[in-house]
């Protein structure tokens, strides 16, 4: 009997963990930027990893609806600065982010490198006729079609980037679409961007954006399915 209630308690114990811990990728050291934009005012997106780079909101628009809170952009001038500015070519890392836009448009997610050929942005999430009908975009390197996301529903993106083979594999609604060809160097210097060009002047995102994680590791494709399931509830899909 004791054994019984034993087993039982554990039992108990493991199904509260998992149904208080929705974060099935820890949110450890190698997570360097976390906007899930529920703790926002009009200034700030609260950065939920130890690096503590609150994200500074120009023009974006904090909305609510029955899922929770995220941030719409105009296309005009909108753009958050994550204060992140970590060459992120130094190591592995993966890029999260869940989108919802119709049309064309441009820069989600970006970061400016000073490496030859010079390119006032990089990274990670345009597409549209400002550039390319892609989704993702690395030094001009890309991959995915964005008529398969640009459907004004929510889309979940990820970009895990090689350094070894210096190419990505980019994940659409937690599956991969593939794998990039070379890139030849990635060296992001300027602060981490979300809703334009790294350098915040032109290529505006019209839309919405929700849920942006930075690691500065390569997630495994287990953990971006785990990533994907356990926050698409919050977006209707
Ligand atoms: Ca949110």
């Amino acid at each position: 009997m004791k054994k019984i209630i034993v087993v039982l308690a554990f039992l108990c114990l493991g199904f509260t963990y998992r149904g208080v811990n929705e974060e099935v990728v820890p949110i450890d050291g190698t997570c360097v930027l976390y906007l899930d934009m529920e703790s926002i005012n009009s200034t700030q997106a609260h950065d939920l990893s130890q690096s503590h780079n609150n994200g500074t909101i120009s023009g974006a628009t904090r909305t609510v609806d029955e899922y929770g809170q995220y941030l719409s952009f105009d296309g005009t001038n909108d753009y958050v600065n994550c204060g992140l500015a970590t060459d992120l070519s130094s190591s592995d890392f993966t890029a999260s982010v869940w989108i919802k836009y119709s049309g064309d448009n441009s820069w989600a997610i970006s970061q400016s490198h000073t490496l030859t050929p010079s390119y006032s942005s990089d990274w990670l999430f345009p597409d549209g006729a400002q550039l390319r009908a892609n989704i993702f975009f690395m030094r001009s390197v890309v991959l995915g079609d964005e008529s398969t996301i640009n459907d004004n529903i929510w889309h979940h993106l990820v970009m895990v980037w090689d350094r070894t083979s210096e190419t990505y594999e980019g994940y659409v609604d937690g599956g991969s679409i593939g794998t990039s060809g070379t890139v030849s160097g990635y060296g992001g210097v300027s602060t981490v961007k979300v809703g334009s060009t790294g350098d915040a002047t032109t290529g505006f995102f019209t839309g919405s954006i929700d849920d942006f994680r930075v690691f500065s590791r390569a997630l495994t494709a287990q953990e971006i399915i785990d990533l994907f399931e356990s926050t698409r509830g919050r977006y209707g899909i």
